[in-house]
Formats: structure tokens, C-alpha cells, sequence
């Protein structure tokens, strides 16, 4: 009895002095073989966003190779500076931008650069002076999704006149940017399409609701809703309900993104068109990052094949083979 006490109270001892310590060492051994990435993600805004933030954590895995750093800047610019400054300090590999606006990003990359770390930009595009500052860049031809929108309002919404109800993205983003030019060059070509009410839902289906109330009960008349994302279409979806309007017969609705349950309402025919926009793009910066580990030189800039659904050529199987 005395002595299996002994003898536990031995082992209790050896663990504490030591056992534990080889596998420490193994453990941060291991740590120091992984590449250390950064990545400042706009927020969780969206569908779209939420599908990004995990396709990212799923790539820039342990299993894959990488420590990955993700700050969320809750839309806020200045969180993303503040995010990159962390980076720098901590010394990481790489760092990966998905900025919430396209201006504002010359000082902080300039001292990413200083620090010889390079900045892959994802999602959205920066205007830059010096190109030099960011090593590539890779996402959606967002003012091409814009025209894909147009070209379809064109063909299938014939000569009828068109009165637009227009919820726009975060303001100065590229996403919000090039759809809006995509809409602005098709009311400027058409004499039947009139703007009558425009407004920054943030990208949110809480303020996307909000809005179409508000236009609702300010007697806006529109019978076009053109969302430049599915969230805020999501939410003008309900008000337009709440006002005992029927989507899709009493106002035609084109949506960017095409998650999921936005191909479902397309099938419900509550959305009309749904311009793809693709956050898939974990996979994407891995493969990135990997071809600058071994030397290579990736692409400057990348734009991202996207396509657009309706009722013409949306199924079933389509959406079942879909990632987000
Ligand atoms: O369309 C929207 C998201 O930048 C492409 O941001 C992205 C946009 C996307 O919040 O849903």
C-alpha cells in the first residue's frame, strides 16, 4: 500500500520536473516551422464575408502549414491599420488585406514594406500611388458584375419604363464602386430608367430592410430593386412583404453575391438575378503564398471567373455543388 503511494507520488514528481518539457520543445519546434500569416478581414457583414473569414481559416490551416492571425475590423478602416501595425510588431510572414475601402493604405503599407513583409490583397481592390507596396492582388471584376447586371435588366426587362430602387454597398468600397458605375452607365443609357431612391445599406440585410421601409412609406414608386448585395436584398425581401408586396411580381429584384439562400429565393422566384461574386478565395492566397515560399512570382493582379444565375439556368444540382 505504502509503496504504490511512493511510487505514484514518484511519478507525480517526474511529470512535474520535467516530462512535460521535451514535448513543449517539440510542440514550439514545430510552431516555428509554420509560415505566420496576418490577416485583416473587413467584418461579418455578410453571407458572403462569413464564407471568406472560413475559407480562409480552412486554408491557412496547422494541417496546411500556416499560424493564422485573423483581426475582424468591424468595417472600421482604422482597425485595419491598427491590425497591420499589430502584424508588423509580432513579426509575421506574410500579411493578407481584405480592405473595407480603397483609399488610406499608403503609410501603413509603406512601413509593411519597410518591414520586409509582403501584403497579398484579397476581395477588394486599394488605389494606391505605389503599386510597389502590395506584392498581388486577387478577387472580382466588380464594375464587369455591375454590367452583367445591366446587360440583363436590358434583355429581360424590356422597354417598360424602369423605376430603381438602389441599395448601395459600404460607401468607397470596390465592391460598392463598380456595381454602382455598372447602374450609373445603364440609367445614363437608357432614357426609360429612372433613379428614385438611393441609399448605402452598409451591405447589411438590417439595413437593407430599413430602407426600403423608409422609401416604402415615403411613397417612393419603384418597381426595380437593384441590391448590390444578397444580405440587404434579403432584408428589402421582408419589407416588401411587411407592405404586402410580392417580390418578384410587383418588383423585379437583382441581387450580387449568390450565396445559398439567395439561388433558393431565385428558385422561389423572389430574386430575378443574382450576379455571382465568389469569397472562396482561401485556396487562392494558400496557393499564393506557397508559389512566394518557393521563389516564384504570382500574378499581379487576378480577377476571379464569375458567372450569373435566374430562372433560365439555375438548378438544383447547381446549388447543391456549390461552397457558400
Ligand atoms: O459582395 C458583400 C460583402 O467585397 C465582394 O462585401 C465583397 C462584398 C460582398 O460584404 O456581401
Amino acid at each position: 500500500m505504502k509503496k504504490s503511494v511512493v511510487a505514484i507520488l514518484l511519478l507525480l514528481l517526474l511529470t512535474l520536473s520535467g516530462c512535460g518539457a521535451p514535448r513543449q520543445a517539440q510542440d514550439a519546434a514545430e510552431d516555428e516551422d509554420l509560415i505566420v500569416v496576418g490577416f485583416s478581414q473587413v467584418g461579418a457583414e455578410s453571407d458572403w464575408r462569413k464564407a471568406n473569414t472560413i475559407s480562409m481559416q480552412n486554408a491557412l490551416s496547422a494541417s496546411n502549414g500556416f499560424r493564422l492571425i485573423l483581426d475582424d475590423a468591424q468595417n472600421k478602416q482604422e482597425r485595419q491599420i491598427t491590425a497591420i501595425r499589430n502584424f508588423i510588431n509580432q513579426g509575421v510572414d506574410y500579411i493578407v488585406l481584405a480592405p473595407t475601402t480603397e483609399r488610406g493604405w499608403d503609410t501603413v503599407l509603406s512601413e509593411a514594406k519597410a518591414a520586409g513583409i509582403p501584403v497579398i490583397i484579397v476581395d477588394r481592390m486599394i488605389e494606391i500611388a505605389d503599386t510597389e507596396l502590395f506584392t498581388c492582388w486577387i478577387g472580382s471584376d466588380f464594375r464587369k458584375e455591375g454590367d452583367t447586371a445591366v446587360a440583363w435588366m436590358e434583355s429581360h426587362l424590356g422597354d417598360a419604363p424602369l423605376r430603381i430602387l438602389h441599395l448601395q454597398g459600404n460607401i468607397g468600397s470596390s465592391a460598392q464602386i463598380g456595381r454602382t458605375e455598372g447602374l450609373d452607365a445603364g440609367l445614363a443609357a437608357h432614357e426609360n430608367w429612372e433613379m428614385v431612391f438611393r441609399a448605402s445599406g452598409d451591405f447589411t440585410q438590417a439595413k437593407g430592410q430599413e430602407l426600403v421601409r423608409e422609401a416604402l412609406s415615403s411613397g417612393a414608386d419603384f418597381n426595380v430593386i437593384y441590391s448590390e448585395n444578397d444580405n440587404m436584398a434579403y432584408g428589402a425581401i421582408d419589407a416588401l412583404k411587411g407592405a404586402g408586396l410580392q417580390p418578384g411580381r410587383d418588383v423585379t429584384i437583382i441581387a450580387f453575391d449568390s450565396s445559398n439562400t439567395a439561388l433558393r429565393m431565385i428558385l422561389a422566384g423572389e430574386i430575378s438575378l443574382d450576379v455571382e461574386c465568389n469569397p472562396l478565395h482561401g485556396p487562392r492566397v494558400q496557393a499564393i503564398i506557397e508559389q512566394l515560399e518557393k521563389g516564384g512570382t504570382p500574378p499581379k493582379y487576378t480577377y476571379v471567373e464569375e458567372t450569373s444565375f435566374d430562372a433560365g439556368n439555375l438548378t438544383e444540382d447547381i446549388i447543391a455543388g456549390r461552397g457558400y
